[in-house]
């Protein structure tokens, strides 16, 4: 038996084996990681390892893909849950500065003990084409005509995915074949693409003709995780490639490293094939899957997160400094920080839980930056719902609130102490 964890890992690796294939930059990238990495961890040995073993960190990533309808979402839901990786957290990208007609959760292990076995995680992103502030109702129609017609994930897949999650694992001879026609679900299609219907959408978002132009669904990046995103910044600016001008997230500060930073290069061109009106094809290069890298911290707690929001808003006139203490302990003295707990012999240790999930500003920031255009709301009609509700309605799943599961864990590691150190001088913190 080949149980959900080593899945997830065969997953994670194919999936990376196949994208350095397809986008040969990305292994430069993961290249750069590794050396920055080493030599962080060479500079810091006390405290490089304190979110995370350099092997978990160097072995670490996520992966971003885009579907175009709910009963695709649903689908994904059973693949990814073949893997052992839930639906946690919703984000709403139409609601940012830069508005992108998608809302998304990120499917991944909830479990503390599943995420040191293996922390694969997927950006998950669903186009809202009933959303008449992008969509008129005619293009809505030939949308969703276009996507049905399509099928990401076939029965057999739907099958293992749904045997594995049921009995824990797969049978050697499954789990391969799991594996690779999961893997298989997500290479960039080679079907010549309907050049004038790829363009209509694209005038509206690129992210829609990404998403519904074609008649598959690809992985649009894999991220690897970074101890050090400002100097792997200067180094892949040093071997001129050309970054978005700025790292998403908290800037770099003197305190713990808090949620995430991250940042890319540009969107690659990629040759394309299109078919024409007149039934010939032309090869063209298409800009849409780029190479993105991530810093991760301490997970917040609401509290600490409201903190993060109201800065976010305002960088200009946002003061870190004065705003979060600096230290591990001013940030559990004050509440804003999630941490496990554990006895060392006759020692009460603290350690603090490192923060698994995204930020909605960062990725409509991430999205925004790798566009060549950013078309925003065509009309001001009403948006249709894409609340969390209706999401789980159409996945006939709960999306996990990450910060239940940080305050689970947290209570969890409390209530295993010994008993003569349990609640004592803990502050104990709402969920
Ligand atoms: C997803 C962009 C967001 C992140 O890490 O925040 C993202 C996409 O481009 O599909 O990947
Ligand atoms: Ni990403």
């Amino acid at each position: 038996m080949v149980e959900t964890w080593e899945l997830r890992a065969r997953f994670a690796a194919a999936l990376a084996r196949m994208y350095g294939e397809e986008v040969p930059a990305y292994n430069t990238l993961v290249d750069v990681t590794l050396q920055v990495n080493h030599d962080f961890a060479a500079a810091h040995p006390d405290s490089a390892e304190r979110l995370g073993s350099l092997a978990r960190v160097s072995a670490e990533r996520h992966g971003a893909i885009r579907l175009g309808t709910l009963d695709e979402l649903r689908n994904v839901a059973i693949v990814f849950g073949g893997f052992g990786m839930l639906p946690v957290g919703y984000y709403d990208l139409r609601l940012t500065d830069s508005p992108i007609p998608v809302v998304s959760t990120a499917f991944r292990p909830t479990d503390p003990a599943e995420l040191a076995r293996n922390p694969f995680r997927v950006f998950t992103s669903v186009l809202t084409s009933s959303d008449s502030r992008f969509f008129d109702r005619d293009l809505e129609h030939r949308i969703t005509a276009f996507l049905r017609r399509r099928t990401l994930f076939s029965p057999e897949l739907l099958q293992w995915a749904r045997q594995s999650s049921r009995e824990g694992g797969l049978p050697e001879a499954e789990a391969t074949q799991f594996v690779d026609a999961a893997t298989s679900a997500f290479r960039l299609g080679t079907d010549p693409i309907d050049a004038a219907w790829y363009r209509e959408l694209a005038a509206i978002s690129p992210v829609a003709a990404d998403i519904a132009g074609q008649g598959s669904t690809h992985v649009n990046h894999l991220t690897p995780r970074v101890l050090d995103i400002d100097e792997l910044y200067r180094r892949m600016t040093e071997r001129g490639i050309t970054m978005i001008d700025r790292i998403q997230g908290p800037p770099r500060w003197s305190g713990p490293p808090l949620l995430l930073r991250q940042t890319s290069f540009r969107a690659l061109a990629e040759d394309r094939r299109f078919r024409r009106a007149d039934g010939s094809t032309t090869t063209e290069p298409v800009r849409v899957r780029f190479g993105e890298v991530e810093a991760r911290g301490i997970a917040l707690t609401r509290s600490g997160r409201a903190i993060y929001d109201r800065l976010i808003a305002n960088p200009e006139d946002a003061h870190w400094d004065r705003e979060f203490p600096h230290s591990e302990d001013g940030l559990y003295a004050a509440g804003l920080a999630y941490f496990t707990y554990r006895n060392e012999g006759s020692t009460l240790v603290r350690d603090p839980i490192v923060y698994e999930d995204f930020l909605p500003a960062s990725a409509a920031g991430i999205f925004a930056s790798n566009l060549d255009s950013v078309t925003g709301f065509v009309s001001d009609a009403p948006g249709a719902e894409y609340g969390q509700d209706r999401l789980e309605d159409a996945i006939d799943h709960t999306i996990e609130d990450p910060f239940e599961l940080y305050h689970a864990q947290q209570e969890a590691s409390r209530a295993a102490l010994s008993p003569a150190y349990n609640h004592r001088g803990l502050p104990s913190e709402p969920a």
